[in-house]
Parts: structure tokens; sequence; C-alpha cells
């Protein structure tokens, strides 16, 4: 991995037009990293774009910088790109592809499990609990070659949004001493975790607490008991007047439940495909139920979008999930 930072060192202090994109349907790490990235390189004078196609959610507004995010451009200048968290290149969104392709070097920064290998640079480590764990470390060797103390409160803060939102405030099985150890150095720098949980998690709509009242009304669970699904259809969106972004959290719900091993939430969002998120307890793996319905993501956390109609949607998919804890004894 060495020598894959070296590279993107390199790469980010020869360019001078530089494009970071996160991913579609943002979280607290893909933005907390572009973010991050888009302080540090405009204090070493780059030009930065910072696209997050689908903008930011209400929830992360107040992270340092949001303004600064655009949803695409058309631009086709840069000199480098880098994709922040985004698992697949698709992922980046389709209309921001053009514009990170144009560039004629792309760094992939992630933690996903690869679902085909994207970039010129790869910085690709799923043993991180947070794609913010690999842009420290390459701000770190940043700050090293140009001789300046590039991490500020705002970068820190950006950062800690990002392992708080991926590991559940430290809650999930994905953390290791090294998100600790980095969690402590951005407190030093003055992001404290108590009020970004707060922002985060506590910050929701009322419209979104509607739709997770609606999704537990919709609860079903398999025979065997290890299987839990929810749903929020069309006509739940519809009524609270609410967009997929409010969904967010609520799939763990459906797994908090005693004897649950994969929780499973359907979201028929108009006029688009069926959203599927996914969440396992240790030992299930529901990175290769998305696999099986073209999506991807962790072990314990993943997605997948899938044509409509909800209801085959649903039996297909809770009986690939249970195919595969059977498989698994
Ligand atoms: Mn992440």
């Amino acid at each position: 991995m060495r020598k894959q930072y070296r590279q993107a060192v390199n790469a980010l202090l020869a360019a001078e037009r530089i494009v970071l994109a996160g991913h579609v349907n943002p979280d607290g790490d893909t933005l907390g990293c572009v973010l991050a990235m888009a302080h540090v390189l405009r204090r070493l004078g780059k030009d930065v774009t910072a696209i997050s196609t689908d903008g930011v959610p209400d929830n992360l507004r107040w992270l340092p910088g949001a303004e600064l995010i655009v949803r695409g451009t058309e631009r086709r200048d840069f000199d480098l790109a880098v994709a922040c968290d985004a698992g697949a290149l698709e992922r980046v969104g389709r209309s921001v592809i053009a514009a990170i392709q144009s560039a004629p070097q792309l760094l992939n920064i992630d933690h996903h499990i690869p679902d085909g290998v994207f970039g010129d640079i790869l910085i690709v480590d799923s043993a991180a609990a947070a794609t913010a764990e690999l842009i420290w470390q390459l701000i770190l060797k940043l700050s090293a070659r140009s001789n300046k103390a590039l991490a500020d409160k705002d970068v820190a803060v950006c950062l800690m949004t990002g392992l708080i939102t991926d590991t559940g405030s430290f809650r999930f099985m994905n953390v290791t001493p090294n998100t600790f150890l980095l969690a402590a150095r951005l407190q030093r720098l003055g992001a404290l975790p108590a009020p970004i949980a707060e922002l985060v998690f506590e910050n929701r709509s009322c419209a979104s607490v509607k739709l997770l009242g609606r999704a537990l009304d919709s609860l079903k669970l398999s025979h065997d008991g290890r299987v839990a699904w929810s749903q929020i259809t069309a006509q739940d969106f519809d009524d609270l007047n609410a967009t997929d972004s409010e969904t967010e959290g609520i799939v763990n719900h459906v797994r908090s439940i005693q004897g649950v091993d994969v929780g499973i939430l359907f979201r028929e969002v108009p006029g688009q495909k069926v959203r599927i998120s996914l969440r396992a307890r240790d030992g299930a793996d529901v990175n290769r139920i998305a696999n099986a319905f073209g999506g991807g993501g962790h072990r314990l956390a993943a997605g997948c979008s899938v044509t409509p109609p909800l209801k085959g949607v649903e039996e297909a998919v809770v009986a690939e999930a249970l195919r595969q804890l059977d498989a698994r004894g």
C-alpha cells in the first residue's frame, strides 16, 4: 500500500485541476471524505470541484464546506479525478462518470469490497472501518511531503463524521484499534464526537420518523426468525411528501430484533428502481445477497436496486437471504 500512497501523493501534488466525487445517496463517510480532501487540496492551492450527484442530505448540511458541493459539472479539463468511498465507478452517478473519466488519471480511495476494480491509482482496503481512515493516511503523507500541517478542525470534523456514520457510533464489527486511534487524533484537533453524533442522528425530519413508523408497521419475519424485512411504498413516500434520503437508518431497526441475522428494507422510490438496504449480524454476509441482485457493499451492510414491482422483488430477495443463511448453517 505504501507505493499506492506515494503515487497518490505525487498525482495530487502534480495536478492543478482536481475533481472529487462521492457516491449516490451520500452518507457521512463519502461526503466527509470529499470535503476533507477539498479543504486540504484548496489549502495546497488546487482548483477543486467537489461533486455529490445527489447533493447533501439535510442531516449533513452542517458539514464544514458543505456549500462547496455541486451536483455535477460540465467541465472536462481536469488533471486528476478522485473517487471517495464509491464501491464501483457507476456509483459516482451516471451523469458524473464523464467528468471523472475525462481526467487522464483516476485515484480510487475506498473501503468497499471491490466490485470490479476501477481507477489508475488504487487505495482500497476493506479492513478500514471507513474511507475516512484511508483519507487520513493520505492527508498525513500529503502534509509530510508539502511540509504543511494540512489537517485542521474542519478536516477533523469531516473525517470524524465518516467514522461515526460508518461505524454506527463505534458499535459495528468493523471498528479496529486504528479507528479509535484516529478518533482520538481527530478529537484532539477539535472534532467532538457527541455534537457530531447528535447532528447526524438526532436531526431527523418529522417525515423521516413517520416513515420509520410505516416501515415498522409493515415488518415481517421469516418462519425461522432469522430474516426480517420492511417496506416503504411509493404511497408512503407520497403521503408523507418524503424522499429516499429520509429512510436513512431505518434498516437498523429491522435488524435489531432478537434472533434476526439479516434485516432488509425495501423502498419503492417513486419513478425509480426498488432500492434495497441489507444489514447483517456478524456471521451472515449481506454483500453476497446484494451481489446476487447486482449490488454490493460490505459483509455487514450492503445494498442493491432492482426493477419493480415491489412484491416480486421482496419475495426474490428474502428467498435469496434464506437460501444463503441455510447454505451457511
Ligand atoms: Mn464508507
